[in-house]
């Protein structure tokens, strides 16, 4: 066999396959091509040709596949083997200094070596490599659960379908971020413009675009780029490295790209450094960034300081500052939410900030403005830092109009009418119209038809808006009487359209319990709440059921999340619309109620005095708390049941004074048993 394969199609694809990778990794990770484009472009073709006429021989390593392939119907979930955590934030050189002295202290250590490293301004993937091939690439999601953007990444032109180099793991889980070099940006929103199509407002936008893409061709033409953070799922890498560092030096000889800006630095002096030095680049470098990352170098280390919640306690992001700029308030106005929060809001002179045009800002609420004594015509700060929403920093006294009032909250309802009110101990002032409101009404109709809850795709808020409106849907469940002739007299909703709509409420009968719970839109019931309470009740009944106590066995939840969830389903308006949704077909299947929610004891408080006739005193406890019960050693008024058996002494006496019910054995195994 020659060396170029070609004397035979088998050899001659994996010679042009080598050929091909090597030009790739030379011209999008070294930056320094190797030979010129039509060449390449040559290569490709050749490679492309015997794919076709051998479809036996492609392979899913293969360099053509970035060219895209089958558009994905949708992206399938990926459970992250390890979850993909966020990182907490420093917003000042204290803020990062206090980082170092707690590593310091954790470690006992007098001074740290930290692996520094721009924080990149992307999107977090993880990318799985099976003997060293690319197999599975998938969004951050909402950190246990993402998409799988498999075929997107595919595209992807700096990431190795195939690690090169020697001593890579068998499965390795790699982390980064994608994104969009800032000049390919800008050719890219050059081209949307020739060809009329939408501009994209910043590099991070147009990355999550094409990202979701759904047609992987399209993806391929976007120029998406990789870079990596870390590893998470490993199998045994020998010779393990010791520091975070040696495992990027790893990465990078293993064909992934890492940032070249990379230093380890030495105690908190050396952070600031860095920070200062990256700052200054920042300007200049290919990529946005919105700060630097630190993180304790030594991995043995980072195990030993560990997590805490969601976040890494070695590692911190230290933000640059946020970016401002000023505009005028034109007017204040209110939002009424899903919940019936009343959110004043300012209209603001357009204002370009933070990569996107920004109309209005977010005043939190009352105490709020009267603390920046926002005004209509006042000039303001505003600041967009990152995803987080646009919000009036201060106000340029300055600048003031002569006649400029203060803002007074509304005492009614400007959609509905009803009382506003706000609990002395709250800051929110709510809307009590409840769904008799139609603002909430919408808010709950949109969210109920939300991608991560029922999933009705084309519900969008101008129909809801129309719906509500027209009196034509009051509640969730009216959505599943919807007919053909109630849409066809609204406005611009063509016959098609009306069908689709028809077809995507249909489809939504089929449901999980989870997003049901979700799409109930409870209050302080998020997803990640939902999807606990559908694992551990395992039916909508044993939830609906279930009261305060019981819901607190819930992991997760606390009393003002099982207060919601018992208020809620404590409303009939409420069990009438679960009733009508179920009996207008949408089902999900049901599971087994998890161990933990056996728990007809669930908040009982037992005390034990004196000598049962057969149970000992250990016995008696293990068969209380396996219901869920609390064996306490006196007796209060919250006791609820004192056990007595021969001989008992203060305890019963104390529990006859008290007036608390008193067993014998009996009746306490009537009770375990009940
Ligand atoms: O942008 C980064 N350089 C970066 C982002 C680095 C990290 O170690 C990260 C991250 C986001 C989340 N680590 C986590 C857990």
């Amino acid at each position: 066999m020659t060396r170029d394969g070609s004397d035979n199609p088998a050899g001659r694809a994996a010679f042009l396959r080598a050929e091909i990778e090597r030009h790739n990794h030379a011209y999008y990770v070294l930056d320094a091509p190797t030979i010129p484009d039509a060449e390449y472009d040559r290569l490709f073709r050749e490679l492309q040709d015997i794919e076709a006429a051998h479809p036996e021989l492609s392979t899913p390593d293969s360099p053509t596949r970035r060219v895209g392939g089958a558009p994905l119907p949708e992206f399938r979930q990926v459970a992250h083997a390890v979850p993909m955590l966020s990182l907490n934030n420093a917003f000042s050189a204290e803020e990062a200094a206090a980082f170092d002295r707690r590593c310091r202290e954790g470690l006992g250590v007098e001074q740290i070596d930290y692996a520094c490293e721009p924080k990149f301004d992307g999107l977090a993937i993880g990318l799985r490599y099976e003997k060293g091939v690319f197999v599975q690439g998938a969004t951050r999601g909402d950190g246990f659960t993402g998409e799988d953007v498999t075929q997107n990444l595919r595209t992807v032109r700096n990431i190795p379908l195939r690690l090169t180099g020697s001593g890579y793991p068998d499965l390795l889980e790699v982390r980064g971020e994608v994104l969009m070099l800032r000049r390919d940006f800008e050719r890219l929103n050059e081209r949307q413009r020739a060809a009329g199509e939408k501009e994209f407002a910043n590099p991070r936008n147009a990355a999550a675009g094409s990202l979701r893409q759904l047609d992987p061709k399209i993806a391929a033409q976007r120029p998406l780029r990789f870079f990596a953070y870390g590893v998470a799922d490993v199998s045994t890498v020998a010779p393990a490295p010791s520091l975070h560092s040696s495992m990027m030096e790893r990465l990078a000889a293993w064909g992934i790209p890492v940032a070249a800006e990379r230093a380890v630095v030495q105690g908190a002096a050396g952070l600031m450094a860095y920070y200062e030095r990256i700052g200054a680049a920042r300007r200049t470098l290919s990529y946005d960034i919105d700060g630097v990352v630190y993180k304790v170098n030594r991995l043995a280390d980072q195990e030993r300081l560990g997590y805490v919640s969601r976040a890494p306690r070695f590692a911190i992001a230290h933000k640059f500052p946020a970016e401002e700029a000023l505009t005028t308030v034109e007017a204040i106005e209110v939002q009424v939410g899903r919940t019936g929060a009343i959110t004043p809001v300012a209209r603001l002179a357009p204002v370009f900030v933070g990569g996107v045009t920004v109309t209005n800002a977010t005043l939190h609420n009352e105490d709020e403005v009267r603390r920046k004594d926002v005004r209509i015509g006042d000039t303001v700060i505003v600041r967009r830092a990152g995803d987080v929403i646009p919000e009036v920093v201060s106000v340029v006294p300055e600048k003031r109009p002569i006649l400029a009032p203060e803002f007074v909250m509304p005492k009614k309802c400007p959609v509905c009418g009803s009382a506003v009110e706000k609990p002395e101990d709250e800051a929110i002032a709510r809307c009590s119209g409840g769904l008799f409101c139609p603002a909430q009404r919408k808010q709950a109709l949109l969210h109920f038809a939300s991608r991560r809850a029922m999933d009705i795709e084309g519900l969008g808020e101008k129909l809801v808006e129309q719906l509500v409106d027209n009196a034509v849907i009051k509640t969730p469940a009216d959505l599943y009487k919807l007919g053909v002739l109630a849409l066809a007299n609204l406005e611009r909703m063509a016959e098609k359209s009306a069908a689709n709509l028809l077809a995507a409420i249909d489809k939504s009968r089929h449901t999980t319990l989870a997003r049901f719970i979700y799409a109930l839109g409870i209050r302080n019931v998020g997803e990640a709440t939902a999807k606990d309470l559908a694992r551990h009740f395992g039916s909508l009944d044993a939830l609906m059921a279930a009261d305060a106590d019981q819901l607190q066995l819930v992991p997760d939840v606390g009393p003002v999340v099982a207060a919601s969830i018992a208020r809620f389903f404590a409303e009939p308006h409420n069990r009438e619309v679960v009733e009508q949704l179920r009996a207008a077909g949408v089902q999900w299947e049901e599971g087994a109620p998890s161990a933990a929610a056996h728990a007809p004891l669930a908040g009982k408080t037992f005390v034990l005095t004196g000598t049962l006739p057969t149970l000992t005193r250990e016995a008696a406890k293990e068969l209380i708390e396996a219901r869920g019960g609390k064996v306490a050693g006196s007796v209060s008024k919250k006791t609820h049941y004192v056990v007595a058996g021969a001989e008992a002494g203060s305890k019963l006496e104390k529990a006859q004074e008290l007036g608390v019910n008193i067993l014998d054995e009996s009746q306490l195994k009537e009770l375990l048993e009940s």
